[in-house]
């Protein structure tokens, strides 16, 4: 008997979603659809979007097993460019893997790395105009080291240090730089997604010519958020790409839980009646040709664009996470799509644009170039030194007087502290004892 008493019906049954290994078992990525590299159309970057409807299923790629770029989604970059792409992608790299020995060392409370992602930031960002606003997840520093921003900038926040631009009031690596078109990360996820949409829409309502981009990962696209930007960007035809980063895993929770079992995330454009691509997200060049396309459909008032990068979160989520816990550690090096500094290195010497012995004396240098950065960052301080903003100033800057309330906060909060920490001082917090 079931609990309504129809007994002639079978009983209803969810489904939840599991993923394929968990640790300690063999990985076989079989399952995984890769097709050869240059065998996806090209259609117009002004096509209707319905046209793109068969690149949602597919996987746009260029770099080939010979390391040669192919078919028409060859971007056709020169070699100059290719190596600049190359080092942005690599500093990226060794920037993340110093922050995230800085946090081990207790110098910061918090860091997440991109590695295995890179291009899925870098090659975008190359490929918009500089000024071209961007609304980046937390995984993106690759827009930010393109762009050129100081690392020591970035660091100064990370530490949250006196000249932590940001005042210490967000969590470390949720950058905010106006000056690089780099719009306030959120922890918030998925609010990126809609703000993107309206500055979109404020850029074309003005009579503009930037557009936005939006970054968001495959687990944030099952919230709300991503479906009413996706309906407020086609309604409006909104100048707006939006990237959707599915690196197959949200934390612990692998990409089946957003949908992943079901269809593929570029296919959500469908619905929308916007133009979808799915590409191979550690194919540098794929990635540069899909947002190019894409960038230039916007420009051209063709309508948005969504984006899916095909790829693998190579480490942990954050310096908090454990993924030994959760995931076979054989899926990384398992992965078939490899990685995308190495792919975009053997396409340069595949070209004779470059060796094994550049590409060590490069290494060499970002580890340098970043060391250098956070030496001069650490003259700012670092995390528990006390050379942080004082304490006063998080009352600061919210509103342009006050309220009451806050004030009597503030002033209360400030009592306690000199009752608690008599030698401290309000200017000079780092000379207390
Ligand atoms: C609205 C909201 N829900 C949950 C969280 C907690 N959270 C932080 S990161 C994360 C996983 C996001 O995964 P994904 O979107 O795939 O991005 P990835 O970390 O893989 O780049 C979650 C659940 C949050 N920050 N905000
Ligand atoms: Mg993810």
């Amino acid at each position: 008997m079931t609990a309504s008493g129809r007994s002639n019906l079978p009983p209803l049954s969810l489904h939840v979603p599991e993923p394929r290994f968990r640790p300690g078992d063999a990985v076989d990525y079989s399952h995984i659809a890769i097709p050869p590299a240059g065998a996806q159309p090209r259609p117009d970057e002004r096509c209707p979007a319905a046209e793109t409807q068969p690149l949602c299923f597919d996987l746009i790629r260029v770099l080939g097993e010979d390391d040669r770029a192919v078919g028409p989604w060859n971007p056709g970059l020169d070699a100059e460019t290719l190596r600049r792409m190359l080092r942005t992608m690599a500093l990226t790299r060794a920037f993340d893997d110093r922050m995230y020995r800085g946090q081990r060392q207790g110098k910061t409370s918090f860091y997440m790395k991109c590695t295995g992602e890179e291009a899925t930031s870098v090659a975008p960002a190359m490929a918009l105009a500089p000024d071209d606003m961007v609304f980046p997840s937390y995984r993106q520093q690759g827009i930010l080291i393109s762009r050129g921003y100081p690392l020591v900038e970035m660091i100064n926040q990370i530490y949250s240090n006196r000249a932590d631009k940001l005042k210490g009031r967000q969590l470390p690596i949720m950058y905010s730089a106006r000056e690089a078109s780099f719009f306030t990360i959120s922890g918030n996820l998925a609010t990126q997604y809609p703000q993107a949409v309206g500055w979109a829409m404020a850029s074309a309502i003005k009579g503009d010519s930037r557009i936005a981009a939006a970054w968001i990962g495959e687990g944030s696209s099952a919230e709300g958020d991503f479906h009413s930007a996706l309906t407020f960007a086609t309604v409006y035809n909104a100048p707006v790409v939006f990237n959707v980063v599915n690196n197959q895993w949200a934390i612990s929770s692998f990409s089946g839980f957003a949908g992943a079992e079901r269809t593929t995330f570029a296919a959500r454009a469908i619905g929308y009646g916007v133009a979808g691509l799915r590409v191979d997200g550690n194919d540098p060049l794929a990635v540069y040709a899909a947002s190019r396309w894409a960038a230039d459909r916007a420009r051209a008032n063709a309508g948005p664009t969504l984006i899916e990068h095909f790829t693998y979160r190579a480490e942990g989520h954050s310096t908090s996470d454990d993924p030994g816990q959760y995931r076979s550690a054989q899926e990384r090096s398992e992965w078939p799509l490899g990685d995308p500094i190495n792919r975009l290195k053997r396409h340069l010497v595949a070209l004779g644009e470059w060796s094994d012995e550049a590409h060590e004396a490069m290494d060499a240098e970002l580890v340098e170039q970043v060391k250098a950065a956070t030496k001069e960052a650490e003259k700012n301080g670092v995390l528990g030194h006390g050379l942080h903003h004082p304490f006063h100033t998080m009352f600061e800057d919210v509103f342009e007087e006050l309220p009451w309330h806050l004030k009597e906060q503030s002033e209360q909060a400030i009592r306690e502290r000199r009752i608690k920490w008599p030698d401290w001082s309000e200017d000079e917090p780092w000379r207390a004892s």
